[in-house]
């Protein structure tokens, strides 16, 4: 008896995990991103649906932020292997860079 409950929450467990996948864009801020300049957060562009999460990952040794260009949104310092999630709840084009390497100027573009 419990074996089939225990089988029936693993799928809808597994159905949760790839719907919820399907939202969501991973960015990295890559290894060695100072000396890459335009191809410091991979990938560049990001083209999402509104509606979806944006989640980056720094993959570098350093310390980055991620920061649209008019402050709409902002992450802390992330250090290394520290994420930072945005929702794009608007369409549009939106602008990012890193305030303490601000000429990492990269796009997130939402449909
Ligand atoms: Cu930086």
């Amino acid at each position: 008896m419990l074996v089939p409950i225990i089988l029936a929450l693993i799928f809808v467990v597994s159905i949760f995990q790839s719907v919820h996948a399907q939202s969501n864009k991973e960015v990295s801020i890559v290894s060695d991103a100072l000396k890459l300049a335009d191809k410091a957060f991979d990938p560049n562009p990001v083209m999402i649906n509104q509606g979806e999460t944006v989640t980056w990952t720094n993959k570098d040794f350093g310390i980055h932020t991620i920061t649209e260009n008019q402050e709409l949104f902002s992450s802390k310092d992330l250090r290394p292997v520290q994420t930072f999630e945005h929702i794009f709840a608007q369409a549009g084009t939106f602008d990012y860079h890193c305030k303490i390497h601000p000429t990492k100027t990269r796009k997130t573009i939402v449909n």
